[in-house]
C-alpha cells in the first residue's frame, strides 16, 4: 500500500517490536482490525524491511531541512514551553530549530542553578510533607486573555506531590507554587479559562479525605463509601498573578484525567475527561475497562462560583503550602495555609452533569469556538464529538440517563455532534490549528490524524516515530490559534537515535500543518519525558525578557551592594559573608577566623548591571549545589566548616577573560581558636 494512498488506517510503516506492543495494548473488539494491521505489516517487513520504510517516511525531503533550519544570528519564530514530565521542570525549546534554550527548573532541586539548594529558593520547594526534592511534571498551560495567549505566565504541576506552578515568562523562572489539600495524583490539571480567571486541576486518585473530622484510616475495599475525588479552582490575581486555592468540588471516587475549559459560548464551563467510573480500586488495566463508557464531567464553573461567594461551601480544614517568590528580595517565602472551602457536586443541583464518553478517555479538548468538546477514549475505535449547544439544550429538557452517585448521567446520543470513524488506535489528545481542522494523536497506530470538527471526515494522517503522546499545535488550545506547527511528543523512539544504553531519549517531532497535508520536518530529543506542551510566537515574549535585575532595586535582607560594604559577621556558631562578586574577583577573598562546625552563610550579590553576565560561587566540601548569581541578584550558600584547613572558592560561571582567577580562600580554625574573624580583598585584609 502507498503511503497515503488512502486516508483508512495504515500501519505497515512501523518496525516489527512495535507490533506486539500494539496487539497488547487492544480490546477484543479491537483485535480483527489489528490482526489486519499486523498482516500488513509483517508484509511489508518481508517485502522492504522497517529500515527503507522509515527512511523514505521521514525525509518528506525537500526543503524539510531549509524550513527548520535558522541561520546563526537569527531567532527561532516560537517559544516552545514543554513539560519535562519525570525530570519535574520545564524546557525552553525553539521553533522550528528544535533548539533547547533552557531548563526552568520547577518542582525538581536543579544544581545547575542552585534550584532547591539555595537558602532563597529551599522554600520554594517545601510542602505540608516538608521539602521535596522531586515531582513529575505533566501539562503546561499560558496566560490568556480574551482567549488568546497573553505571553505573561506559564503554569504546570505536579503529580505526585499535588501542586501547581506559575512561570514568569519575563524571567522564565518559577514564581509561585501552591499544594493542592484533598487531592491525589494531580493530572488533570492545570488547565485554564478564557482570562487567567482560574487554573484548574483535578486528581486522578480517590483517596478518602483527611481533613478536620475526618479519619482517613479507611479499608482500601471501601472505595465506594469512603474515597472522594476532587477539582481545585486557583484564582489567578490579575495583576500579580498570584494564586489562592478559591474552592474544591468533592465527586465521587473516580479518576479525573484531562480538561479544558470552555471558550466563547462555552465560556463559564468546565469540561473532565474521566475514568474508572466502575470504582475499582485494584488491577484498573482490567477493572476499570468493563464500562463500555465512562463519562466527561461538564462543570458550570460561573455557577459554583456564585456558590461559593453565596457562602454555600463547607470550609475544610486542611494544611497546604503556599510558595511565593519576591523578586525584589530575590527570594521565596513558604506560607502554611489552614482551610479550602469545598462543595460537594451531589448537591449542586444544575451546575454539574455527565456525559457519557467511550473507552476511558484520556484527552478532553475544546475547539477554539467552544463548540464542541472531543473526549479520547483510549480504547475506542471512534472519537466522539460532543456538542455545546445539545448539551445545553439536552440539560433544558432533562434528557437524563440515569444518574451517577446522584450526579445526572446525560443521554450520549442527545449531546454527541458525531463520531470520527476510523480515526486510527489509540486516540489520546486532540489540538486545533488556525483553520479549523483538529489533530488527534494516536498512541497505538503511532501516527497523527487531521480530522474536520465539522464534518467529522478524516482529511489526512501521518506517521509518528512511535507512540505518540500530546501533540501541541502553536497557540491549538486558545480561540485563535497560531497554527503553522504541530509537535508530536512521543513515547517511544526505538530506532530513531544512536542508542545511549538501555534508556533511550523520548522524542519530539516537528510537522508542518500550514498546507493542506502535515509534512514531518524534523525530529529531536526532549529533556526528561515530555507530556504537554504549548508553543507561542517569540514576537508575544523576546522583548519582555528581564535582562538583569537593578542593584538599586535589590531589597535582599543580606544584599552588599559595593564592595566596600563586603564584610564577615559572627553570630555564635553561624559565620555571614556579605560578598560581593564582579568581573573577575570576589569581595572579600581571602577569609579568616571561621572555626570547626561553624554555619558559614555565604549571601553573595552579583554586582553586574549588564545582561548575560551571571557569576557562579561554590566551595569545596558544599553540601548543596553552587549558586548561579543573576546580575542584581543576591544569593546564599549554607557551608558548613567540617574540617580544620584552609578551603578554596571559585566562580563556577565563565564570565571573563580572567574567569579563572575569580577565586578565594577561607581558612578554617579549630573550635575554640583565637583567630581572629579577618577579611579582605587585595591586601586590606582587616581583623574584626
Ligand atoms: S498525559 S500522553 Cu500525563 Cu497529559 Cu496524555
Ligand atoms: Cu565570575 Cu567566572
Amino acid at each position: 500500500m502507498a503511503r497515503n494512498d488512502s486516508l483508512e488506517p495504515e500501519l505497515t510503516d512501523h518496525p516489527p517490536n512495535h507490533t506486539s506492543q500494539m496487539i497488547m495494548k487492544l480490546t477484543q473488539s479491537q483485535t480483527r482490525f489489528a490482526l489486519r494491521c499486523a498482516l500488513a505489516l509483517s508484509g511489508a517487513v518481508m517485502f522492504v524491511g522497517c529500515k527503507p520504510q522509515n527512511l523514505v517516511n521521514t525525509a518528506q525531503t525537500g526543503g524539510a531541512a531549509e524550513k527548520v533550519y535558522v541561520p546563526p544570528g537569527k531567532h527561532d519564530e516560537f517559544y516552545n514551553i514543554v513539560s519535562g514530565g519525570f525530570s519535574g521542570n520545564v524546557s525552553v525549546v525553539g521553533l522550528p530549530s528544535g533548539r533547547l534554550f533552557r531548563q526552568i527548573p520547577v518542582f525538581a532541586q536543579f544544581p545547575e542553578c542552585g534550584w532547591g539548594y539555595s537558602e532563597e529558593t529551599k522554600p520554594m520547594l517545601n510542602t505540608s510533607h516538608g521539602q521535596l526534592p522531586w515531582d513529575d511534571t505533566h501539562h503546561i498551560t499560558l496566560s490568556m486573555t480574551k482567549g488568546e495567549h497573553d505571553g505573561r505566565w506559564a503554569f504546570v504541576n505536579s503529580n505526585n506531590t499535588p501542586r501547581v506552578a506559575r512561570i514568569s515568562l519575563k524571567t522564565f523562572r518559577t514564581e509561585e507554587i501552591i499544594e493542592l489539600p484533598n487531592c491525589a495524583g494531580n493530572h488533570s490539571s492545570p488547565f485554564i479559562t478564557e482570562n487567567t480567571e482560574y487554573i484548574v486541576a483535578g486528581g486522578r486518585f480517590a483517596v478518602p479525605y483527611a481533613d478536620e473530622g475526618a479519619n482517613p484510616d479507611v479499608p482500601i475495599s471501601s472505595y465506594k463509601e469512603n474515597f472522594k475525588s476532587t477539582i481545585s479552582f486557583i484564582k489567578v490575581d490579575p495583576q500579580t498573578g498570584h494564586f489562592k486555592v478559591a474552592f474544591q468540588i468533592m465527586f465521587p471516587g473516580m479518576d479525573f484525567d484531562l480538561a479544558r475549559a470552555g471558550k466563547g459560548k462555552s465560556h463559564g464551563w468546565f469540561f473532565f475527561s474521566c475514568y474508572n467510573s466502575e470504582q475499582v480500586h485494584t488491577l484498573l488495566e482490567v477493572n476499570a475497562s468493563q464500562n463500555d463508557k465512562d463519562f466527561i464531567t461538564a462543570i458550570n464553573w460561573k455557577g459554583c462560583e456564585e456558590l461559593v461567594k453565596a457562602g454555600k461551601a463547607r470550609i475544610s480544614r486542611v494544611k497546604y503550602a503556599h510558595n511565593v517568590w519576591d523578586e525584589a528580595t530575590h527570594s521565596g517565602t513558604s506560607t502554611i495555609e489552614g482551610e479550602v472551602p469545598v462543595l460537594d457536586a451531589k448537591q449542586i443541583k444544575g451546575l454539574v452533569y455527565l456525559m457519557p464518553c467511550p473507552k476511558s478517555p484520556h484527552g478532553c479538548d475544546t475547539d477554539p469556538t467552544g463548540s464542541y468538546i472531543v473526549g479520547s477514549g483510549k480504547l475506542a475505535a471512534i472519537i466522539p464529538v460532543f456538542s455545546f449547544d445539545k448539551m445545553v439544550k439536552a440539560i433544558a429538557d432533562k434528557k437524563f440517563d440515569s444518574d451517577y452517585d446522584g450526579i445526572p448521567v446525560l443521554k450520549y446520543e442527545e449531546v454527541l455532534h458525531g463520531e470520527v470513524k476510523k480515526p486510527g488506535l489509540g486516540p489520546l489528545h486532540t489540538e486545533f490549528d488556525d483553520k479549523g481542522f483538529a489533530y488527534t494523536s494516536m498512541f497505538v497506530s503511532s501516527e497523527v490524524v487531521k480530522w474536520d470538527p465539522k464534518t467529522l471526515q478524516v482529511i489526512d494522517r501521518i506517521p509518528t516515530y512511535y507512540s505518540v503522546g500530546h501533540l501541541c499545535v502553536a497557540g491549538g488550545p486558545t480561540m485563535k490559534p497560531h497554527g503553522k506547527y504541530l509537535i508530536a511528543y512521543n513515547k517511544i523512539t526505538k530506532d530513531r537515535y544512536l542508542p545511549t544504553g538501555p534508556e533511550l531519549t523520548q522524542s519530539a517531532q516537528l510537522i508542518d500543518i500550514s498546507g493542506e497535508k502535515m509534512k514531518m520536518l524534523l525530529d529531536f530529543p526532549t529533556v526528561g519525558e515530555p507530556h504537554y506542551a504549548e508553543a507561542i510566537p517569540a514576537s508575544m515574549i523576546e522583548p519582555n525578557s528581564v535582562k538583569f535585575f537593578k542593584i538599586e532595586e535589590n531589597k535582599h535582607p543580606q544584599v552588599t551592594k559595593s564592595e566596600k560594604d563586603a564584610r564577615v559577621e559572627r553570630t555564635g556558631n553561624q559565620v555571614h559573608v556579605f560578598m560581593t562578586a564582579i568581573r573577575s574577583h570576589f569581595a572579600p577573598d581571602n577569609i579568616e577566623g571561621v572555626q570547626l562546625g561553624d554555619e558559614v552563610y555565604f549571601h553573595v550579590t552579583n554586582l553586574e548591571q549588564d545582561w548575560d553576565v551571571p557569576h557562579g560561587f561554590v566551595i569545596k566540601g558544599s553540601k548543596a549545589a553552587e549558586l548561579l548569581i543573576m546580575p542584581g541578584e543576591t544569593q546564599t550558600l549554607k557551608w558548613t566548616a567540617d574540617r580544620v584547613g584552609v578551603t578554596p572558592f571559585y566562580c563556577t560561571d565563565f564570565c571573563s577573560a580572567l574567569h579563572q582567577e575569580m577565586q578565594g580562600y577561607l581558612r578554617v580554625s579549630p573550635q575554640g581558636s583565637t583567630t581572629p574573624v579577618k577579611f579582605g580583598v587585595g591586601d586590606t585584609a582587616a581583623a574584626h
